[in-house]
């Protein structure tokens, strides 16, 4: 009896230190893989970026997924309702943590009318331009553009998809544009 109860012991405690040293191994490669994956900020900024970027691509992506599943079907799927001049799509754009859009794709009916609402998740004051790939890579003047968002502000920006594309967004302040700050825009139907 004692010597059936010692063993199974024995054998959960081997269990548990191996289990608790696979996951501290693998906690350990995802805290060192998040700031190469980032790819900018080093170090301990690195580290804070990643751990914000994920708590929020979780919540942007919860969102989102709650949208879309529960009571808004997206474009190019049935029962999308396209948004119009009088009642624009809404599209929430994080800006940062970083110099990163989430998301960075975004999908539109051809032809509708969406307003983008742009938080920005960090310290960096971003620029939020939206229009033909060309002109917002080129940061052409006259580009529709929000400016001047700082940190957990929201500003909107409302644009019709009236072509076929392609069409972008970027953030021109000064080297985020640079450092990747873009998103791409699919037009369907
Ligand atoms: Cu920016």
């Amino acid at each position: 009896m004692p010597r059936d109860i010692h063993v199974p012991n024995g054998l959960v405690l081997a269990l548990a230190v191996s289990a608790l040293a696979i996951s501290s191994v693998a906690l350990g490669a995802v805290m060192l893989g998040r700031p190469g994956l980032g790819g900018n900020g080093a170090g301990m900024m690195g580290g804070g970026a990643g751990s914000i970027g994920g708590m929020m691509s979780v919540g942007g992506a919860g969102m989102m997924g709650g949208v879309s599943a529960s009571a808004t079907p997206q474009p190019g799927t049935a029962g999308f309702a396209p948004g119009t001049t009088a009642s624009p799509r809404a599209i929430r754009v994080f800006a940062g943590p970083g110099y990163t859009f989430s998301p960075s794709t975004i999908t539109v009916a051809r032809g509708e009318t969406v307003t983008f609402v742009v938080t920005s998740m960090g310290p960096l004051v971003h620029e939020f331009m939206v229009g033909p790939a060309d002109a917002v890579a080129a940061n052409r003047q006259g580009t529709p553009e929000v400016a001047d968002i700082g940190m957990m502000q929201a500003k909107s920006l409302t644009y019709t998809f009236d072509g076929a594309g392609p069409y972008a967004y970027a953030c021109h302040a000064d080297g985020h544009y640079e450092a990747g700050m873009r998103g791409t825009v699919t037009v369907v139907g």
